[in-house]
């Protein structure tokens, strides 16, 4: 079974086929073909990933799934959040303004949430979830793994960041595989695919 993935980031797809690959569930991930670049003009992750989703169904009429994700910090009442990818122009002028904004902050709790949407080829929403991963924004930067804020993004109960795990590490414990796992199941569940 192939899905598009509603996206334009080539790190997500890489998680992704590598969580399903592991999982052994018969199904490929494929980026829509040219520039992807819907307007995400929704106030939540959840309409942000109805309109990815649409948007790719409109293009492929076949599956579609919509991963909306991004980094949610408590004293910055939930900034970054739903301009995670917008907040900067760089992934590491991101970085620096999120660490500017913490300066003396001591309440460093934070999530990354992933808001997932699946669409039939009919164009009707078949399934949509969500996942969080819980932590804490570290002072400096550290790892070179993964993407995004993954560098200042420290795991809860742990002194690591989640740049410093390795793929199958992230993938068992980040915000998109734990709301990639419910698509999976309901995908199973619903007889769309075999699990091998
Ligand atoms: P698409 O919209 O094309 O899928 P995008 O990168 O713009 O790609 P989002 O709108 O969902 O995706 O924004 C997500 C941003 O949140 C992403 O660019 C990162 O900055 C951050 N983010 C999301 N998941 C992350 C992860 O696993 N690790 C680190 N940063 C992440």
């Amino acid at each position: 079974m192939k899905i598009v993935l509603a996206s334009s980031n080539e790190h997500k797809v890489k998680e992704i086929n590598e969580i399903v690959n592991k999982l052994g569930y018969d199904i490929e991930f494929i980026l829509p073909e040219g520039k992807f670049d819907p307007v995400e003009d929704g106030n939540t992750f959840e309409a942000n990933s109805l309109i990815k989703a649409k948007a790719a169904w409109e293009l492929t009429k076949t599956w579609a799934l919509a991963d909306d994700s991004g980094l949610c910090i408590d004293s910055l009442g939930g900034k970054p959040g739903i301009y995670s990818a917008r907040y900067e122009t760089t992934p590491q002028k991101r970085i620096e303004r999120v660490l500017n904004e913490m300066k003396n902050i001591e309440n460093r709790k934070a999530h990354f949430t992933c808001a997932m949407t699946l669409i039939n080829p009919k164009g009707e929403i078949e399934y949509a979830c969500n996942g969080i991963c819980e932590g804490s924004i570290a002072y400096k930067p550290s790892g070179k793994n993964g993407f995004g804020y993954d560098p200042i993004f420290l795991l809860k109960n742990s002194d690591k960041t989640m740049a410093e795990l390795n793929d199958d590490e992230k993938n068992e414990i980040s915000h998109r595989s734990l709301a990639l796992q419910k698509v999976l199941n309901y995908i199973s569940e619903a007889h769309l695919v075999e699990n091998e």
